[in-house]
Formats: C-alpha cells, structure tokens, sequence
C-alpha cells in the first residue's frame, strides 16, 4: 500500500512538502500529483475512482481557497482522505480550512490544520502502521523522541 500526496497547484508543494519528508522519515511509499476539482476535473475522477485498485491506502489532499478537491475525492473512493487546508493571501487559509472542514454526513474528509502537511503524513503512518508491526514500532520511537526532545529541553 502506498500514500498518494495530491494538490491543487503547483504553487502548494513547498506547503506539502513536509508531507513527503514525513513520509520518507517513516519509509513509506508514496506517489504526488497536480490535481485540481476546478482545473482538472476528469483527471479527479478517475484518479479517485482508481485509486484503491492501484494499492492506495490513503489519499492526502492539499488546496487552498475554494478547496474542494479532498471532499470531492472522497466521494467518489473509499480510501481514507485527509485533507489539508493551505493558507491563503486573501483569507488566510480560513477559506480553504471551511471548504475541507464541514463535509455532510456520509463522506468523511480528516481535516488538518491550516498548512498541516505533517501530521496529514502522520495520519496515513498511524493508518498503515495498524497492520504493520514495523511500522507501528517506528512510530512508537517517534513519539518517544519527541517526548524526549521537550524534556531534555532547557529554558
Ligand atoms: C487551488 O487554488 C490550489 O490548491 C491553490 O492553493 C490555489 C491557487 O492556485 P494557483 O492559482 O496558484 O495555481 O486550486
């Protein structure tokens, strides 16, 4: 199984790029791509409609303003879609975050924080890591470090 990282433009990537690194650091497989509800319809639908048969587990999606590629996504696969409002000169990414957020009841999107690539990437680890021993013991010494670092920390 592997993660498909999608967004809205080209200019989101440096936004998703913590994303990809997130899931380097986790050594877990992914595929990116340009794809926009507005600009590229067609290419949405049928990237979504095979996604699960091409052995994705986990789709991030990442647009801002009127974001809608994740809810549109998840409603046509049943792979897990994360989504991640990107911030935004005009509103501030609040624009993005209430086009991902409020999705009706039947097609669930997990919404990140404004820009919150990571922790999208964590998401999909913690998803995959439930049938991957290996993986969920990486994650568990992620968590250790990270506890680690803020009590070794001195101020
Ligand atoms: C959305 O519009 C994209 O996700 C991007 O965040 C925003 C602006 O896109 P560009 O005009 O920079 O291509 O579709």
């Amino acid at each position: 199984m592997k993660v498909a990282i999608i967004m809205g433009s080209t200019s989101d990537l440096d936004v998703m790029r913590p994303a990809m690194e997130t899931l380097d650091l986790f050594g877990v497989e992914y595929e990116k791509k340009v794809i926009s509800a507005h600009r590229t319809p067609d290419l949405m639908c049928e990237y979504a409609k095979s996604a699960k048969s091409r052995g994705i587990g986990a789709i991030i999606a990442g647009a801002g303003g009127a974001a809608h590629v994740a809810g549109v996504v998840a409603g046509m696969t049943t792979v897990p879609v994360i989504g991640v409002p990107i911030q935004t000169k005009a509103l501030g990414g609040m624009d993005s975050l209430l086009s991902i957020v409020q999705m009706p009841g039947g097609i669930p999107v997990a919404t990140m924080a404004i820009n919150g690539s990571k922790n999208a990437a964590l998401l999909a680890v913690e998803i995959f890591a439930l049938t991957d021993e290996g993986l969920s013991e990486k994650l568990s010494r992620y968590r250790q470090e990270q506890t680690q670092k803020v009590l070794d920390t001195e101020i």
